[in-house]
């Protein structure tokens, strides 16, 4: 019996509104990893509502890693979101310097959400200290899943509108790469009328992935979050990014229909969770 392999995840816990750790706990825990958090910040609700608490985490991250240290983890992927403060990326870089230095050949999966904004708007606590921290995230990573406003982001380009064409799309994820990291997954593209496309590029292959699924509107708040949760385990899992994609896209689609539904609001996020089992 092989033990079951750790994935940290540094994110917020938001205890509302279907985000950040409490997606991608329940996703990588159903997909056979045992997922270790490390909290950036501690909020009521996501900070998509008119109201929340919001605990940065930062001044005890260097002494709750300490004693992962000591227990001398290893770990076979870092999991990274939400960002408290622009102070992390150096912590949570020192960190993963640290994760690869102990897996050696086992090479660890660094995936990197980088968790900006959405819609053309950077969230209300991305300062762009915290951006530029960002980028020095994306740098050491393996995958990364922005979304067209964390691209635009990212890229310090002008936002460029949610509805971009498969050729703007595949320039994008070319000029993505070219900030370093291996796998570039560009989430929640508006392609053609009705349709949302997730796409990649793997820079050491030269290679492009497209997958397409109707849209479901509204597009919910932490869609992102549960798209890059099930993308992670699938590639864990030693699915081809083809088939992660296409796994991953089809789980946010069933569950986002199920959401409008029901109705929901688009604040309080994807219902996931009667769809956990078929992970
Ligand atoms: O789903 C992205 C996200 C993650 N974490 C926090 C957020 C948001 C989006 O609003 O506010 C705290």
């Amino acid at each position: 019996m092989k033990k079951t392999p750790l994935v940290a995840a540094i994110n917020d816990l938001s205890g509302y509104g279907h985000c950040s750790l409490t997606v991608v706990m329940p996703i990588l825990s159903v997909m056979g990893f045992q997922c270790c958090p490390l909290p950036t910040a501690i909020l009521s609700n996501h900070t998509g509502y008119e109201s929340y608490f919001f605990q940065d985490y930062t001044e005890h991250l260097t002494e709750y890693l300490a004693e992962w240290q000591k227990l001398e983890l290893n770990f076979a992927a870092v999991y990274t979101g939400f960002l408290g403060s622009e102070k992390q990326a150096d912590i949570v870089g020192a960190f993963i310097r640290d994760v690869k230095k102990r897996a050696g050949e086992n090479k660890p999966l660094i995936f990197v959400d980088p968790v900006l904004g959405d819609n053309g708007k950077p969230y209300i606590t991305c300062t762009p200290e915290i951006c530029e921290s960002m980028k020095e995230l994306v740098r050491q990573a393996d995958v990364i899943t922005p979304n067209i406003t964390e691209a635009c982001l990212l890229l310090d380009k002008e936002y460029c509108g949610e509805r971009i064409d498969e050729t703007a799309a595949l320039k994008l994820v070319k000029e993505l790469a070219s900030l370093g990291s291996g796998q570039v997954v560009l989430t929640g593209v508006r392609s053609k009328a009705g349709m949302l496309a997730n796409l990649a590029f793997d820079a050491s292959q030269n290679h492009f992935y497209w997958v397409e699924e109707p849209a479901v509107e509204p597009y919910y708040n932490g869609a992102g979050d549960v798209f890059s949760a099930v993308l992670c385990g699938s590639l864990l899992a030693g699915l081809d990014m083809q088939s992660a994609l296409e796994k991953s896209a089809f789980f946010v689609y069933l569950a986002a229909k199920d959401t409008a539904a029901a109705g929901a609001s688009i604040r309080d996020g994807v219902m996931f969770e009667k769809y956990l089992k078929m992970l």
